[in-house]
């Protein structure tokens, strides 16, 4: 909360989607970040989706302000992040309540295991994702659950499944850390090779560039394993006018 706390003032002046540049692979240069996202409760979870090796790939927060417009629409990870085959999953950690009427995020279930749907990008203002990226064919919203969490609870999601979240109707924010794991083979399309975090058991493969985790909070935008690792991402995912952040 006090990262979010001192940017505070910039943060509230930035769209949603332009927000998140701040907000991405804080796990590399806080390590108060660095330890949920290796917090042995969190991995065993991980580990009965993903196997004994694990790696992190990426985090990013996603705050909701009180009374904020901010949503993420409907869209399905699998179709931008170029990451084969699909031993990924995401645990999304509430650091407050995460409610319907502060905009929890919500699945359409089973959803993973049809054909990816199609997605357009509308740079939505409000919209959260960096290219405002939404399903392009109608979402059935009646069977979509609700994912209600507690602070310190989280919840685990496939990386093809449909999922979004409203608006802040809420006079309390909604602070999650998505944390996105891997397992070490899977393989990126993208020119560079991500820099991950191996969080447990081993890497056999190769195929990202593992760095060290952070021994110390630093200041934002003064870890060069955090610039690098923004620049690689939006390298491999973002067109070239866009690259604010990375996804
Ligand atoms: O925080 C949200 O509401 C959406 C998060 C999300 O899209 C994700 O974790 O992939």
């Amino acid at each position: 909360m006090s990262y979010c706390e001192e940017h505070n003032e910039r943060l509230h002046k930035l769209l949603p989607r332009e927000r998140r540049a701040f907000l991405n692979e804080t796990h590399l240069f806080l390590r108060w970040v660095y330890e949920i996202v290796s917090h042995p409760r969190v991995l065993d979870a991980v580990e009965c989706v993903l196997g004994p090796d694990i790696m992190v790939w990426s985090s990013q927060w996603f705050p909701k302000f009180p009374k904020d417009k901010a949503f993420v629409s409907w869209h399905q990870d699998a179709t931008y992040w170029g990451l084969t085959p699909p031993n990924v999953t995401t645990a999304w950690i509430a650091l407050s309540p995460s409610t319907r009427e502060n905009g929890c995020m919500r699945v359409i279930p089973g959803t993973h295991k049809t054909p990816h749907l199609p997605q357009r990008e509308t740079y939505g203002p409000d919209n959260m994702l960096s290219r405002g990226q939404e399903i392009a064919v109608e979402v059935n919203e009646s069977e979509a659950v609700d994912l209600i969490l507690r602070p310190g609870e989280f919840s685990l999601h496939h990386i093809a499944i449909v999922h979004g979240s409203g608006p802040n109707n809420a006079d309390i924010p909604r602070i999650g850390l998505a944390v996105r794991y891997i397992s070490p083979d899977v393989v990126q399309s993208g020119h560079e090779r991500d820099l991950v975090l191996l969080v447990r058991g081993k890497d056999p493969y190769g195929n990202f560039e593992v760095a060290n985790p952070p021994d110390r909070d630093i200041a934002c935008g003064e870890s060069p394993i955090h610039n690098e690792a923004l620049e690689r991402k939006a390298r491999n995912l973002l067109p070239k006018d866009n690259r604010l952040s990375d996804k």
